[in-house]
């Protein structure tokens, strides 16, 4: 007699549920890896998504949304954490992928339609997330290969992202809380898991720290992964476009150069002479690029509501300032009422005691309180009030 022993059945699945449960005893696939690297990497996308939302409204400002002069330093701030929090969800968002990988391969792919929505929910969520990172950080590094409008696609995909993220932690709740325990079943290797996170966080600072330089004084010497430092640049600081990319060489230069104020009382026009012949006023007042460098600088000028004041208009509600570059997204800036009655808002003759060199505007650029860079419209040459 010969003894049938069945032969274990080799299949695809069985393969793969092995291979599965063989890497999920690995601490660093471990259900408390997943959750606290998702708890880090949740709060960092929050705080990046709202300080973009703010960044998109100050841009696009809506009736419900407004932004005031003050304080000065508030979107530099706000900007600079937008950058930090993106740069810190690059390690988080990679380790994150790592740790859960071997859970997509599940058999059967989903036990109800419940589990089928937010497995499915994975797909927005890691490709929105893949997508804001890599066109984020592309834009810190002023590379910009898209056939797109970068800050139109990087604000649309946002909110898929969010709505996927919204998704996915009501679904993994229950998980989160029951891992996080204050007595969670013994870990499997402890070290080896803290090992891992420990590596997570030190490579999420140390890509902050090598960025941050470029908003953040103090680490502008450590700055290796910004392409601009607050230090470097013509007068000191860096430069957005310069006078010859704007095609405004000749005209900044022209001696006859002047300043149209075009109020809802007729218009009024001064020339540089009768600008410098009026009482200047001098502010310390940062740019703050959305690509995430800002630098304070002293700036002197006439004060916009004494100009508007001397060109005889009261009550403003908006000013539109136009420049002289003829193409260009940047050319124009708005300034709402706040903005337009601040004494700190200049129309800028001079950076830290000298003449503002052409690419920074001259010979008049607006320089505000609170304000993004691409609003800080240089080459002025004409404001239109109403
Ligand atoms: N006319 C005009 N003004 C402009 C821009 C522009 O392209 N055209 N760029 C803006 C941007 S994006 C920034 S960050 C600031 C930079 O000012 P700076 O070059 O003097 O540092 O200028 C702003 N003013
Ligand atoms: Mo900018």
């Amino acid at each position: 007699m010969i003894a049938l022993v069945p032969r274990p059945v080799r299949t695809v699945a069985s393969r793969v549920a092995r291979w599965r449960d063989e890497r999920l005893a690995d601490p660093r696939h471990s259900d408390r890896v997943a959750a606290v690297l998702g708890i880090a990497l949740g709060i960092s996308f929050l705080v990046c998504f709202v300080t973009g939302l703010i960044s998109h409204l100050v841009q696009h400002p809506t009736s419900w949304f407004s932004w005031n002069a003050r304080p000065a330093g508030l979107y530099r701030f706000t900007q600079g954490l937008h950058v930090v929090t993106g740069i810190a969800s690059v390690p988080l968002l990679f380790a994150k992928l790592w740790s859960v990988f071997p859970r997509l391969f599940q058999w059967p792919l989903a036990t109800s339609a419940l589990h089928a929505m937010e497995r499915l929910s994975l797909l927005p969520l890691i490709g929105g997330s893949l997508f804001m990172l890599v066109t984020g950080v592309a834009n810190i590094e002023l590379w910009y290969p898209w056939v797109f409008f970068f800050p139109a696609g990087h604000y649309a995909v946002s909110f898929v992202v969010m709505g996927a993220l919204v998704i996915h932690l009501t679904a993994k709740a229950a998980t989160v809380r029951s891992t996080l325990r204050r007595n969670p079943p013994a870990p499997v290797d402890p070290v080896a898991r803290r090992r891992f996170l420990g590596t997570v966080g030190a490579l999420s600072a140390g890509l902050v720290t090598v960025t941050a330089g470029q908003t953040v004084w103090h680490l502008r010497k450590v700055a290796l992964f910004a392409p601009r430092r607050p230090d470097i640049g013509v007068q000191g600081f860096p430069v957005n476009k310069t006078a010859r990319e704007a095609g405004v060489v000749d005209g900044a230069a022209d001696p006859a150069y002047t300043l149209t104020v075009e109020g809802r009382n007729g218009s009024t026009t001064f020339t540089l002479d009768e600008l410098r012949a009026m009482t200047q006023r001098t502010a310390m007042l940062p740019i703050a690029c959305v690509e995430g460098w800002s630098a304070n600088r002293l700036w002197t000028g006439v004060s916009v509501p004494d100009l508007l004041a001397a060109a005889g208009e009261t009550d403003v509600h908006e000013v539109s300032v136009e420049s002289l570059q003829r193409g260009g997204r940047y050319r124009r800036s708005t300034l709402n009422a706040s903005h337009a009655g601040d004494a700190d808002t200049l129309l800028a003759m001079q950076v830290d005691g000298a003449d503002l060199h052409p690419d920074h505007g001259y010979p008049l650029r607006l320089i505000a309180p609170n304000r993004p860079g691409v609003l800080q419209t240089k080459w002025v040459v004409k404001l239109v009030v109403s």
